[in-house]
């Protein structure tokens, strides 16, 4: 067990992005104090900057006055902290690499996500395991059918698979390769090589041979595979319970069908057998929801207690589906069905992952066929307004944070990074320069300039998420915990028995964390929560 630290510890009263920021980039500290003067040293002690915090007024979600130190200015490469009033900021760096550094540890952090083989010391390093969940899973339906379903990335802390996030995780990636040339073709972190593939796709493809596997021989395709029950605290290898294929939803049909569609494009010119395999997928479930037009939702059975992934309605999914089917086949029966949905009232600027609407948009805009130019651009203005909105709420916020204070719920962070992918995409649709900077800003955020002062990812950052809720961190005996992983973050509506007791009533929203892991309400990681951390990350390396 990695040794507790206290996140509100006097000695790291100033609040700074604990990986680092770019020399050429703009640099914001946040004090919650007033002083007169803060100074920046160096690792040996010397003074190299120093400047006055200017008052940004009254932070809601923090509950503070707070103080903005501005050090854009200084540019230095190197190791510093900040100093005011005897306190101190955690260690932080100034250099051109702080994103790359990040972007290859979240990424790997689905390689630690493998489930159904061994994680080799090679590449796992300190964190190996054998190979788990190996059996096949049989029907909820009917327990005597058995089906392999072997591999695809855990979910979270649990070692369940569902398809809905896990698609959805897979696409973030994906656009991330697709939008940001050069980012990750290049990349090289540590993973089993898979021939000519750059290691994020080897990393996806890993994924999506196993989101195939859910797909039943008519189309339809199965929600999720999981235990009945959520698993004990053991490595995953030790989890030997049966694990189910529960009934099929239309949700995961339609996921399945987009990312199968818009990954066959993508892998195309590496490997064109797994490109038509995925084509014939991604169709086989886009007949099936042709065919099968009613909302076929997900609710848990009695006796099961893992996640649900339920949702109301399929519009956005269907949406996405369609139009990534349309983008790769040119194939106008879909773009029959897009034509009506995009006028039916959902969110269209939305990245998963439950609704699905902005990945449907960002595959209309970027769709090669012939298409309505009205449409596109009325999408692209979807996504100007969305950015133009959330910079709004940023400028509320003395973190410059762009999630309003009541909107700090189970995995806020998620939502940050997902509002700071808007950011990015903003920038890649319109060419607003503006977006960079507030994409930036939401990953201070998220790497240690918020109201706790803590870095929210596993291995980054000297005040950092130690005591994840992850069973494999948990279990494996090792005192580092397991690097790249993003934590849910501050929840106002703690909703397990150790959050819910520590949280005192009142607390304000973006203080209501604390880094155990029992608490799966505030510091679970899931791979969606990384996958938009990633998207962000690939932009900002890209610029
Ligand atoms: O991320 C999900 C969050 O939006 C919900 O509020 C929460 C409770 O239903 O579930 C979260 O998802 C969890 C899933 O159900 C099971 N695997 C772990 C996920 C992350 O906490
Ligand atoms: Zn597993």
């Amino acid at each position: 067990m990695n040794d507790a630290h206290n996140t509100n510890s006097s000695s790291i009263g100033i609040f700074v992005n604990q990986a680092g920021y770019r020399p050429e980039g703009p640099k914001k500290a946040v004090l919650p104090f007033s002083c007169e003067e803060y100074k920046i040293i160096d690792t040996d002690g010397r003074v190299r900057f120093s400047g006055m915090p200017s008052g940004f007024g009254f932070d809601k979600a923090s509950g503070d006055n707070v103080y903005i130190a501005d050090f854009s200015r200084f540019s230095d490469p190197g190791e510093y902290r900040i100093i005011a009033n005897g306190t101190s900021s955690a260690l932080f760096s100034i250099n051109d690499r702080v994103y790359e550094r990040v972007l290859d540890s979240t990424l790997k952090a689905f390689y630690y996500q493998r489930c159904g083989c061994a994680l080799d010391r090679r590449y796992a390093g300190i964190w190996p395991h054998d190979a788990c969940h190996t059996e096949k899973a049989r029907l909820w339906e009917d327990s005597d059918i058995e089906v392999d379903i072997t591999g695809g990335w855990h979910d979270a802390g649990d070692f369940g698979r569902y398809v809905t996030p896990g698609a959805v995780a897979a696409a973030h990636l994906l656009y991330a390769y697709k939008l940001f040339p050069g980012v990750l073709e290049g990349r090289r972190y540590g993973i089993p090589a898979d021939g000519e593939l750059p290691d994020a796709l080897a990393e996806v493809r890993y994924e999506l041979e196993w989101l195939m596997k859910m797909q039943r021989a008519d189309g339809a395709v199965y929600h999720k595979a999981t235990s009945a029950l959520h698993p004990p605290f053991v490595m995953p290898e030790k989890d030997k319970a049966t694990i189910y294929l529960f009934p099929c939803s239309s949700m995961a049909a339609a996921d399945l069908a987009a990312v199968c569609a818009l990954a066959s494009g993508i892998y195309r010119p590496f490997d064109r057998e797994f490109a038509d395999r995925l084509l014939e997928t991604a169709e086989r479930s886009g007949e099936w929801l042709i065919g099968h037009p009613e909302f076929l939702g997900f609710t848990n059975p009695e006796e099961c207690n893992t996640g649900l992934y339920g949702q109301h309605s399929d519009i956005s999914n269907r949406f996405w589906a369609f139009t990534e089917l349309y983008s790769v086949t040119g194939d106008k029966k879909y773009l029959d069905l897009i034509n009506p949905s995009v006028n039916k009232d959902f969110s269209l600027t939305e990245l998963g992952h439950a609704e699905t609407g902005g990945l449907g948009s960002l595959a209309y805009i970027l769709c090669p066929q012939p298409k309505d130019k009205l449409t596109a651009t009325r999408l692209k203005s979807i996504f100007y307004g969305s950015a133009a909105a959330l910079k709004g709420l940023s400028e509320k916020s003395g973190y410059g944070t762009a999630v309003s204070p009541e909107h700090y719920y189970w995995g806020s962070n998620m939502q940050i990074m997902k509002n700071a992918m808007i950011f990015a995409l903003n920038d890649v649709l319109n060419g607003d320069p503006r977006s960079r900077d507030c994409a930036a800003r939401q990953l201070d955020y998220l790497l240690g300039a918020n109201p706790l002062g803590i870095s929210y990812v596993t291995g980054t950052g000297e005040y950092r998420c130690s005591h994840p809720h992850l069973r494999t961190a948990a279990c494996d005996g090792v005192d580092e915990c397991i690097p790249g992983f993003v934590a849910g973050g501050p929840n106002r509506h703690p909703a397990d028995t150790t959050a819910i007791k520590s949280i005192e009533h009142g607390t304000p929203p973006a203080k209501c964390y604390i880094d155990n892991e029992d608490c799966y309400s505030l510091n679970e990681v899931a791979i969606y929560w990384n996958s938009p951390t990633v998207f962000v990350l690939a932009y900002l390396c890209g610029k």
